[in-house]
């Protein structure tokens, strides 16, 4: 059979030989995909733009049509790009040929009906999830009702259990009328993917990482056992702290720990119980929400303190117009998507963040890693289009996160938030309450993904997705649903990359390479501090030696970019785990004697 097939091939190609395309008329048309793809994805953000700051029926139409058409367009040459396979092209345009055929995260059927279908689900979907609410007195009391932005905040202040649960309870009843519209999706993503030459959805977002995409599922295993015991450590303690707080009958003493009690909607992130853990006589004894509301620090306030630091790197200032386009506070009067988010609409220089903005050390970070979405999209806008992306995704998201791990003390003096910088030697408190940031994070990345490439594969049928998805925060967070859960529920509906379609793997990613990031960029730097306690605020070495990665954009393999700031061609996190060393040894010595793992 082999053979056969051997020979009809070879028939193919003899037969083909005269008519093979040359490598001019391969460069015309990349150049004619290039200019059409950026003028249908300028099209698509700005009508996304609309939607998402104004979401009604009509807006979210207008933006299922702008992405029909790009996403249209992009199949279109993606498969058309299929015609230059045998032609022997310089690097850089094989490089393109390739991105073309993977640049989609919504791969649309061809077919005109199905692709209109499941681009409006995935409008509708998104809009869904923005104006989700949860009225506790059931929909006639409208006043009563909480948008995430109320639940974000009583969860990470409340100590009521019985609220706590009430809210997270609550939070997920936007989800489950999702759950139609989602199970489409996938069913008409799938479609598209396989169009597209890839087995499913899940594979094709796996095929993104300069890699075969089985061994970038073996990287992931690789990097999640290297942090895997900082993660039971951190979690042992905790939930014996919780137990301390709550008692032994909501906190089980061997078993998960229950999800609505560690300060977030998801539990994604556990800094906001930081009080609740912290160490005796330990640092930060300052908290950086109380130092910015006594500074009376506004919404644009905060944002000028993170385009501050980044040009004390010496970036340039941000654009006028992103002052003026950005939507910083939650507007009383129409519906948004609050999920904070950074823009390029034109792909050049119209930047904008769309958050609504708390006045907390939590937003105040990440309005530091929505600016680093800025000014890498600004630093790889003279690349040809098609290469205006970050190495990998994981990289996009870990630049602003790397800057805002030098938010020391020591910097917080030199903004005047503090009048001296807290001895090293209480640096504990420190370090746990970066950890109920980081380190409590990595699973919760690693697992959302882990659920939809098995709902992609089909691995994960419709009739198992709640089950599935609380499987999954067992077995990598060690956390519990508080209230029995069942397929009516949509749990994994109420977080907004499953309702938007955004990957997640890339915070993943983000979090380890952050930590390697800035190992490199402190060393440059000249800090011979721990790296806690390293800044790279104002330092030009710094900050050209992070230009010199951003502006390569997606033009190279991210080997390539990783290796010009750290010298190093492989994701290692061995960065995260030596920052968080001292604390390891900590809280093991905490854990003598209690019960680890559930
Ligand atoms: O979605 C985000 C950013 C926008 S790219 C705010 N993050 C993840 C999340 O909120 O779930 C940042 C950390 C993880
Ligand atoms: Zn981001």
């Amino acid at each position: 059979m082999k053979q056969f097939l051997g020979i009809l091939l070879g028939a193919v190609v003899l037969s083909a030989a005269p008519n093979t395309p040359s490598v001019a008329e391969a460069r015309k048309f990349l150049n004619e995909a290039e200019a059409r793809l950026l003028e249908l994805t300028n099209q698509a953000g700005r009508a996304a733009w609309v939607q998402s700051n104004f979401i009604t029926d009509d807006t979210e139409a207008l933006s299922a049509l702008a992405n029909e058409r790009q996403i249209g367009a992009a199949v279109e040459f993606a498969k058309a790009a299929t015609r230059f396979d045998k032609v022997a092209l310089p690097p850089d345009m094989v490089r393109k040929m390739k991105l073309l055929k993977l640049s989609l995260t919504l791969a649309a059927p061809s077919n005109d009906k199905e692709r209109t279908e499941v681009t409006r689900i995935a409008s509708g979907l998104e809009g869904m999830y923005g104006k989700g609410k949860y009225c506790p007195g059931g929909a006639s009391d409208k006043t009563k009702c909480l948008d995430l932005q109320d639940i974000t905040r009583i969860m990470a202040n409340s100590r009521d259990e019985k609220e706590l649960k009430d809210v997270w309870k609550g939070w997920r009843t936007v989800s489950p009328p999702m759950k139609t519209g989602y199970t489409r999706l996938v069913q008409l993503a799938n479609k598209g993917a396989r169009e597209l030459g890839f087995a499913d959805t899940g594979a094709m977002w796996r095929s993104k990482y300069d890699m075969p995409p089985d061994e970038f599922a073996k990287e992931l295993d690789r990097l999640w056992e290297q942090v895997k015991p900082l993660y039971m450590s951190l979690h042992a303690y905790v939930r014996n702290k919780l137990r301390e707080k709550y008692g032994d009958a909501v906190v089980p003493a061997t078993g998960p720990i229950p999800a609505h009690l560690l300060g977030n909607p998801w539990a994604q992130s556990w800094e906001n119980i930081y009080p609740l853990l912290a160490p005796k006589d330990a640092d930060p004894g300052f908290d950086l929400t109380e130092i910015l509301k006594a500074r009376k620090t506004d919404a644009i306030g905060m944002v000028k303190y993170g385009e501050g630091f980044f040009m004390s790197l010496g970036f340039a200032a941000l654009p006028a117009t992103f002052w003026d386009r950005s939507l910083f506070v939650k507007p009383r009067d129409r519906e948004v998507v609050c999920h904070a988010s950074a823009w390029d609409v034109d792909n050049v220089n119209d930047l904008r963040i769309k958050m609504c903005i708390d006045i907390t050390g939590e937003d105040f970070s990440t309005i530091h890693h929505e600016l680093g979405h800025n000014f890498y999209q600004r630093a790889y806008n003279t690349q040809p289009f098609l290469f205006r992306d970050s190495a990998n995704d994981g990289f996009h998201e870990a630049v602003g996160d790397t800057i805002a791990l030098s938010v020391t003390p020591e910097y917080l003096v030199k903004l005047g938030f503090l009048k001296t910088a807290p001895d090293q030697s209480k640096d504990m408190g420190l370090m746990l309450h970066k950890a109920l940031e980081k380190v409590a994070f990595l699973p919760f990345g690693l697992l959302i993904d882990q659920w939809r490439w098995k709902v992609f594969s089909g691995e994960i049928t419709p009739e198992q997705y709640n089950q599935a998805w609380w499987q999954l925060r067992r077995k990598y967070q060690g956390i519990a649903a508080p209230v029995d859960r069942t397929e009516a529920d949509f749990d994994a509906g109420a977080k907004y990359h499953v309702a938007a379609n955004v990957p997640y793997m890339r915070y993943f990613l983000a979090d380890i390479l952050q930590f390697q990031f800035h190992r490199a960029l402190a060393k440059t730097a000249g800090c011979t501090e721990p790296l806690h306690r390293c800044s790279i605020y104002n330092s030009k070495e710094a900050g050209a030696k992070l230009n010199a990665m951003l502006s390569i954009g997606q033009s190279k393999p991210w080997p390539d970019a990783l290796e010009a700031l750290t010298g190093q061609r492989q994701m290692d996190a061995s960065a995260i785990v030596d920052y968080f060393a001292p604390l390891k040894v900590w809280l093991d010595e905490q854990n003598k004697g209690k019960p680890v793992g559930w």
